[in-house]
């Protein structure tokens, strides 16, 4: 699956400030699905590392009149927030999943709404806000460590009454995490199998991607210049069996997928 994002936020790293009319938020949308999006991501709320939370109000006032154009065009959208609220009325405008970053441990409200929706839900690995995260990105063993987490926040789910076929999970690349660690979570992705469900990355333009690509001079890739090492990695992880890429460029994703899964075809 292709998860394309619409960030209608002021400060997300990599597009924040680009789609913040609502008319211009759905044209983008429209055009993701239009190169092959499955799903079409909508967010309120930057979680880059340092960033400030929103308030609700202000939350709602970005993403609904996105989810509910977008929706109104049949597409299927996701909402990507930490706020029962939001997740409520998102979903009475037409958002058909929801995708929350800190997988239940943001709000103790979140888990038994979203027994009760019956959408399907994206738990990521999460260790706290983005204000601080990057202090809490210390591990003797990442891949070991965030399978453990992520088992108790799935635990918690459906300790909650979220049903296990609702469940799609995710390890939260740069969510305190270093390059490095991100680096190691993709090179033992198989190992995340143990947690017997589909599995979303999102690892698109990313900040650890920069870093590979620096110049000469050190100075990183720009995230808009990141696209084609995206699409590298989706062509890994989709012949690693991941269910699904969390992508900002859409089209090259699909088409890195079509290539892995040709290849993975033994006709
Ligand atoms: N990354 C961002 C935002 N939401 N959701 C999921 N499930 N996984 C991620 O890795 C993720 C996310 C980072 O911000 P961006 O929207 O600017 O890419």
């Amino acid at each position: 699956m292709v998860v394309g994002v619409v960030n209608v936020t002021p400060d997300s790293f990599s597009d924040g400030g680009e789609w913040l009319d609502p008319h211009d938020a759905i044209e983008h949308g429209l055009q993701l699905i239009a190169e092959g999006a499955d799903i079409i991501d909508v967010g309120g709320e930057s979680t880059r590392p340092g960033a400030e939370r929103p308030e609700v109000t202000e939350e709602l006032r970005r993403v609904l009149p996105v989810v509910t154009g977008l929706a109104a065009t049949g597409a299927i959208v996701s909402i990507d927030t930490m706020r029962p609220r939001v997740v409520e009325e998102a979903v009475a405008a037409g958002a058909r999943m929801i995708n929350d970053v800190s997988g239940g441990r943001a709000d103790p409200g979140m888990l038994p709404l979203i027994a009760e929706l019956e959408l399907p839900y994206v738990c990521m690995h999460w260790r706290g806000h983005s204000t601080d995260m990057q202090n809490r990105a210390t591990y003797t063993d990442v891949v070991a460590e965030v399978i453990a987490e992520l088992r108790d926040q799935l635990t918690s789910a459906l300790a909650a009454g979220v049903a296990t076929d609702r469940l799609i999970l995710d390890p939260g690349f740069g969510f305190a995490k270093t390059g490095e660690h991100n680096w190691q979570l993709l090179q033992r992705m198989g190992e995340l199998e143990v947690l017997e469900l589909p599995i979303l990355a999102g690892v698109s333009r990313k900040a650890f991607l920069g870093t590979l690509l620096a110049d000469r001079d050190g100075r990183p890739r720009p995230a808009r210049e990141r696209d084609d090492a995206t699409a590298a990695l989706t062509t890994l992880l989709a012949g690693q069996g991941v269910w699904g890429v969390r992508v900002h460029s859409v089209r090259a994703s699909r088409d890195a997928i079509a290539v892995a899964t040709r290849m993975a075809s033994r006709d």
